[in-house]
């Protein structure tokens, strides 16, 4: 496996419940290189944007009304294997069903509050970087 760039949002929920750190150091802990790093306040149009892919599923209002509800740090993270890595240590969607020790199992309250986002694919990675990186920010 290769070298990969992903990218991921520690979402407002934790932002707002003072763990953006921990989630970083876990994060650093298994091994990824943090390539750039913002805290932002989405706008309403980013975060419908950005979950286009989910607008025709019901919980699709109430998840760009959560991304919105406060600041949010997104992140560009490397390492080998980073796509299937970051999801390995993000855990299952559904925090009641992620592993020990994952981000979601020590942090997250409910499968829409669950504190991270990781990109699914190394195309959908690309794509997300894009959206809030420009090339002369990650190099
Ligand atoms: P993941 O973030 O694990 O890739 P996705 O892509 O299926 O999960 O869902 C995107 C986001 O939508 C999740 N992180 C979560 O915040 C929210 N979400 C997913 N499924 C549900 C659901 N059944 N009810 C409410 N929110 C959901």
């Amino acid at each position: 496996m290769s070298t990969q760039r992903t990218f991921s949002i520690i979402k407002p929920d934790a932002v707002a419940a003072g763990q953006a750190g921990a989630i970083l150091a876990l994060l650093e802990k298994s091994g990824f290189k943090i390539l750039g790093l913002k805290m932002l306040q989405l706008t309403q149009k980013q975060a419908e944007g950005f979950y286009e892919v989910h607008k025709e599923r019901p919980f699709y209002g109430s998840l760009v009304k959560f991304m919105t509800e406060g600041p949010v740090i997104v992140m560009a993270l490397e390492r080998e294997d980073a796509v299937t890595k970051l999801r390995e240590v993000m855990g299952a969607t559904n925090p009641a069903n992620a592993a020990e020790g994952t981000v979601r199992k020590l942090f997250a309250k409910s499968i829409e509050r669950n504190c991270i986002h990781g990109s699914d694919a190394l195309e959908t990675a690309a794509q997300e970087l894009g959206y809030f990186f420009s090339k002369a920010e990650l190099g």
